[in-house]
């Protein structure tokens, strides 16, 4: 006797329904192999061996093929690793290289999310660091790795100390992610500014432009194009020497500070360094002693930098703030003079922000009509990278374009994006019940103390009024400081024996602390007068381009 199911006595029944199984499962098959491989597919040049501009690398770029692979559940269902939106991302920059430079003991926590968000805006970017390493398939290269050991003295130490732990496994961070003593990391990074300009120019000779910046520094890439394009209009970036960033004064010495970011062109790296010195390491090793004996006695190596700059190359870094600029959105002061320049770079920028700088630049960039920009002239060669797009000789269309139709990212749109909903808005009752003009936040800085600061110190200075040693004294006499006696103030902060007051706008943030309320009120408060705030940011707001009065 045949005991058989009834599905497959109907199978029997029908070859028809056989043949249709058969041809499913074959389809499903080849579904599942297609689906496995190569969902999402990007090349990116391998810059870190041979970048375009490399000598003996022709115009041919060696590519890296990056291939995704995306988890195919049993049902044939992409479960995770998918874009969610496919990201606006503005046109590829390859004329212009850009340095990274980080510590070992914060590289893992800074560097991935700016390589994941602008950094492939700029095709040719370099990490530095004090340690040979990896993330993912870029390569970290060690910028203490030619400094002279003599020159530099036993701070080269903690340098040794790093190796050691490396090649140890002895710890260089802990299951937490904490790493090592960051006091210690941070005297290694003067020695790296001139070595990493030396070795970035080495790397890549023919590049029209050098962006110099820190792994907590954030770029607002689709900015980048146009500024350059027109940048490179008014000096030849291979005949008029650029330095150009956040100027900083340090005994007397003017230099570009570092987390801002200082953009340096062909002309006056070649002032520093003679295009026919290039290889010549005799000259080179000359070149980086004199700066390393420099940077040992030195505070920063940005310092030592504009003064190698000032020094050898004869040229001056240029103050260009507020497109160079050292806070991220929360810390910066927004005012008249920043309110509609365009940004160009954020600094001390925390991991978390960094994505949502992003994320607000893929908004602005949708929201003004600028993602799909391009230049005159610009084609799909200049977008793969295939063809070299040189600021130094650029297509005549693109030399003639109006750039004031293109609508840069401002300080404005930050300002309306991360903050206008976020402020306090209501003015609050007085502790004796009588009206307020300020809404107040608890346990937070503000940072007004950053304009004007009344302190213990400062009230002992001659011609000190009144309400200015008054403020000092508690909350609410600093609160009547700013409302009554300072016409221009928009914001205050008060905390034990500090009155700060100020006529920009700053949101700042949370002071960290577990404790009570009253624990939370020595930490400081925080006021804004909310009418004066809506008044001075209308008034701002009215001169910025394209916004009627
Ligand atoms: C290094 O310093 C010495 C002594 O001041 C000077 O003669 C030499 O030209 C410098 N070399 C470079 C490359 O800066
Ligand atoms: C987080 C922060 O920036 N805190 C600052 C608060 O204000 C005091 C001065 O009043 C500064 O010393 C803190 O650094």
């Amino acid at each position: 006797m045949m005991l058989a199911s009834p599905a497959s006595n109907s199978l029997r029944r029908s070859p028809l329904l056989v043949c249709i199984l058969v041809v499913l499962c074959i389809q499903s098959y080849y579904l599942f192999k297609y689906n496995s491989q190569a969902t999402t597919r990007y090349v990116r040049e391998d810059y870190s061996s041979k970048g375009p501009y490399a000598p003996g690398a022709g115009t041919k770029v060696e590519t890296v093929i990056v291939t995704r692979t995306a988890l195919v559940g049993p049902t044939g269902t992409n479960a995770v690793l998918q874009h969610i939106n496919v990201p606006v991302r503005s046109a590829p920059i390859h004329d212009i290289v850009l340095a990274i430079k980080t510590g070992a003991t914060v590289i893992h926590a800074r560097v991935p999310i700016q390589l994941l968000t602008f950094v492939p805006n700029f095709p040719n970017t370099l990490v530095y660091s004090d340690l040979k390493s990896k993330i993912g398939d870029y390569k970290v290269a060690d910028a203490l790795a030619r400094v002279s050991a003599d020159e530099a003295g036993s701070t080269l130490k903690y340098w040794r100390k790093l190796q050691d732990v490396q090649a140890q496994n002895d710890g260089l961070s802990d299951s937490e992610g904490k790493m090592g003593d960051l006091k210690e990391g941070w005297a290694l990074d003067k020695f790296k500014n001139v070595p990493i300009l030396i070795e970035t120019y080495q790397k890549f000779p023919d590049a029209s432009y050098y962006l110099f910046i820190d792994g907590d520094t954030s770029l607002i890439a689709s900015n980048w194009l146009p500024y350059l394009i027109d940048l490179s209009r008014k000096h030849d970036p291979v005949k008029s020497p650029i330095y150009w960033g956040s100027m900083a004064l340090l005994n007397n010495v003017p230099f570009g500070h570092g987390g801002s970011g200082y953009l340096i062109n062909q002309a006056a790296l070649r002032k520093l360094i003679p295009q026919d010195k290039l290889y010549d390491e005799t000259f080179l090793l000359d070149l980086e002693r004199n700066y390393t004996k420099l940077a040992s006695s030195s505070c920063c190596g940005d310092l030592v930098l504009g003064q190698a700059m000032t020094d050898r190359a004869g040229v001056t870094v240029k103050h260009k703030w507020p497109w160079y600029q050292g806070e991220t959105w929360w810390s910066i002061p927004y005012h008249e003079s920043n309110f509609c320049s365009a940004i160009g770079t954020l600094h001390h920028v925390l991991p978390e922000d960094m994505q949502e700088i992003w994320d607000f630049e893929q908004h602005m960039l949708k929201k003004n009509g600028m993602d799909k920009w391009r230049p005159d002239g610009w084609t799909d060669e200049y977008e793969g990278g295939f063809k070299q797009w040189k600021f130094s000789d650029m297509p005549r269309e693109a030399r003639s374009q109006d750039l004031k139709q293109y609508k840069n990212i401002l300080f404005r749109d930050m300002f309306d994006y991360f903050i206008a909903k976020k402020l306090p808005q209501e003015a609050e009752k007085d502790e004796d019940g009588t009206m307020t003009q300020s809404a107040r936040r608890v346990g937070w800085d503000n940072r007004s103390w950053k304009e004007t600061e009344w302190n213990k110190d400062k009230i002992k200075k001659e011609g000190t009024l009144d309400w200015q040693k008054d403020s000092i004294l508690n909350e609410k006499n600093c609160r009547i400081a700013c409302e009554t006696y300072q016409k221009n103030c928009i914001q205050w902060y008060y905390r034990d024996g500090i009155c700060g007051l100020s006529p920009k706008l700053n949101y700042g943030r949370r002071l960290r602390n577990d404790g009570t309320y009253d624990e939370w009120k020595k930490l400081g408060i925080s006021g804004w007068i909310p009418d004066r705030v809506e008044k001075k940011i209308g008034e701002w707001r009215s001169k910025c381009p394209g916004t009627v009065a």
